[in-house]
């Protein structure tokens, strides 16, 4: 049977260009991603973001816009990665290195995707541009995509 477990990812942007941190640990280790991490019993998917976030790069949002949600499945694992995606444009604090993450501000014209999950590819652009979209990807161990699903959508 396939479960599903619920994460966060905030991508916070300002005018051509965007804030990612190198995972240093866990999960994703070794590439550059958003801020988040699992939904905690007791909060909401947004407080969790907003908790990740800070955590992971020191910053606080006033708002997050729910921007888009797309479920992982990884051949051989049961369980599903049910990831709700946030984008924030304005922030507070200072980008700052935790444990888990090394904050770096990129360019729009010069985001790392060779160094980042490979389905970033398909959809940073779509938030970038403040669409909203659902998808599904299959991966083959982190770095095959299988089988992928992604639209556009008015709400997610
Ligand atoms: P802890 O709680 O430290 O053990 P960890 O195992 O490091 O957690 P966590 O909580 O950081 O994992 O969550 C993984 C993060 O990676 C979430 O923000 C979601 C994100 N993520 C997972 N698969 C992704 C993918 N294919 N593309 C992407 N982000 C992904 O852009
Ligand atoms: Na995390
Ligand atoms: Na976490």
């Amino acid at each position: 049977m396939l479960t599903s477990k619920l994460l966060t990812l905030v991508l916070v942007v300002q005018p051509g260009r965007v804030l990612l941190g190198m995972k240093k640990r866990g999960f994703g280790a070794g590439k550059w991603n958003g801020f988040g991490g699992k939904v905690q019993a007791g909060e909401t998917i947004e407080q969790a973001a907003h908790r990740e976030l800070l955590e992971e790069s020191g910053l606080t949002v006033d708002k997050l816009d729910k921007i888009g949600n797309i479920k992982f499945e990884f051949i051989g694992e049961t369980e599903i990665l049910d990831v709700h995606i946030f984008r924030a444009d304005s922030f507070h604090g200072e980008p700052t290195e935790s444990d888990e993450m090394r904050p770096q501000w990129f360019d729009c014209d010069k985001i790392p995707f060779s160094q980042m999950w490979a389905d970033d590819m398909l959809w940073f652009p779509l938030m970038l541009q403040r669409k909203k979209f659902l998808g599904y990807f299959k991966f083959q161990g982190h770095d095959l995509i299988v089988e992928h699903k992604l639209q556009e959508v008015n709400e997610v």
